[in-house]
């Protein structure tokens, strides 16, 4: 497991921490579990990669042909302090020793109190604040949408353009993109309303012009005193690691506030020293009313929550917010000891490294490559945007073939982007130098023998 080194608090690995590719990709025994998957596991869940894990330390994910590949995806951003940090291992051990769960709307317990209060410490602002713990970001997206319909007594709510905030019924009608996520699933709750985003490289706005756009479409078609809540990721996830122009989320932040809208941060991706500081909402000076949160909470254990103005989230009546597993003991111990380890290893600042550290090579490689539209993102939540040589058409095709290739010499990357063509990096914010390098050497090859070979096509 991921240790803290005492001497130099630099993170210690259980794994070696080295990419070795031994069989074919995937190796037989994926072959052979992918088979009994087919007749078990229902159809319609999805799985970028043919490779069934069998461990995880720090930077690796090992599969269970004895392969070592490069982690550059953390599960979707959840895995920041490692995939079997020794400290969250602890935690989650010794909780489940006392006792696993007792329901916090039954018998309650410290953790988490604690939980809560580390948040409402963490997050953007030093207002008054509330926390209430749930499973899934998109249950936390969910009740963030509760909490300010009840507030506000108002009904509308505005997503944007690129938008992901989760599959629930609720969470798919504020998602924006139909396939895979809403497709047939409908129909979808009313009162939401979308509205265009700021996306620089292919709206070439200003971040202020981009939210005049925004804002009008708000108060024209929806009536700014109809609008309970305006959500929104501060960079954009799913949608293709879409950074906003300076300018458009403090514009819309304030728009919101004039009109007494709740201003909800998703920061269910952003957030944890993934982007650089606790929360992706900082880098513009943002304290939503409302933030939304989970992926890297608690060091892989599934925890979300909603932290935010106290008058907002004690506005709700009492049990009108909760769940059964909803702050799950082991999970909040697991995310106390997260926390921890992230400020011990400084992780925000981790990732600021790794954004001049893999940022640099990325720019290297779009300066040679016209596939590449742009790179864009903060921290170690950095993207690239394939496009067709000469036009910012999207170039799905590319990307899917760079994350095969990347996968067959042992490097896990994942795709996002509306469009299909946007490839992300999110490792492990414990991974070392070596393998990060090593994996962008990976990444910069394939890219190159697969543009030569597409001749730019
Ligand atoms: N809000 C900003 O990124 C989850 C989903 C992948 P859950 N994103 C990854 C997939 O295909 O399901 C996400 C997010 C933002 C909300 C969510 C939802 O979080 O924990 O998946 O419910």
């Amino acid at each position: 497991m991921t240790n803290v080194n005492p001497q130099d608090s630099s993170p210690q690995y259980r794994l070696p921490q080295k990419r070795d590719i031994v069989t074919a990709i995937p190796g037989p025994k994926s072959i052979e579990l992918q088979g009994r998957r087919a007749m078990a596991v229902a159809g319609g869940v999805g799985s970028t990669l043919p490779v069934y894990a069998a461990d995880a330390d720090g930077g690796v994910i090992v599969d269970i042909d004895g392969n070592s590949f490069i982690d550059f995806g953390s599960g979707i951003a959840v895995t920041t302090v490692g995939a079997s940090n020794a400290a969250v291992g602890d935690a989650v051990a010794e909780q489940a020793r006392h006792f696993i769960h007792t329901c916090f709307m039954i018998t309650p317990y410290e953790a988490y109190v604690e939980v809560a209060e580390r948040l409402n410490h963490l997050t953007p602002g030093d207002h008054q604040k509330r926390t209430v713990l749930f499973n899934s970001g998109a249950e936390a997206v969910e009740n963030a949408i509760k909490v300010a319909r009840l507030a506000t007594g108002r009904d509308a709510v505005v997503a944007f353009d690129h938008a992901y905030h989760g599959r629930t019924n609720l969470t798919m009608g504020l998602t924006a993109k139909t396939m895979p996520y809403k497709y047939g699933f409908g129909p979808f709750a009313p009162e939401l309303y979308r509205v265009p985003t700021s996306y620089p490289y292919r709206d070439g706005l200003s971040g202020p012009a981009a939210a005049a756009l925004a804002i009008s479409q708000m108060d024209k078609q929806i009536g700014a005193d109809q609008i309970a809540a305006i959500i929104i990721e501060p960079v954009m996830g799913e949608g293709g690691f879409i950074v906003p122009a300076p300018g458009f989320l403090p514009a819309i932040a304030k728009w919101a506030r004039s009109n007494e809208i709740v201003f909800i941060a998703d920061e269910v991706q952003s957030g944890f020293a993934r982007t650089g500081a606790w929360f992706a909402s900082e880098h513009e000076d943002l304290i939503p009313d409302l933030v939304t949160m989970a992926k890297g909470i608690a060091g892989g254990m599934p925890l979300s929550a909603l932290t935010g103005r106290a008058d907002l989230l004690d506005a709700v009546h009492a049990g009108g917010l909760g769940g059964t597993f909803g702050g799950n003991p082991v999970a909040c111990a697991a995310a106390l000891a997260t926390f921890k380890v992230m400020e011990e290893l400084d992780l925000p600042g981790r990732a600021r490294d790794i954004e001049v550290k893999a940022g640099g090579r990325l720019h290297a490689m779009a300066a040679v490559t016209e596939e590449i539209g742009e790179v864009r993102g903060r921290g170690a939540m950095l993207a690239i945007e394939l496009v067709h040589r000469d036009s910012k058409e999207p170039n799905p095709e590319l990307t899917k073939a760079l994350v095969a290739a990347c996968l067959a010499k042992g490097v896990v990357l994942i795709s996002c982007g509306t469009y299909g063509n946007v490839i992300r990096l999110l490792p492990p914010l414990v991974i070392n130098d070596e393998l990060l390098h090593d994996g962008l050497d990976v990444l910069e090859d394939a890219l190159n023998e697969l543009t030569a070979v597409r001749g730019g096509l």
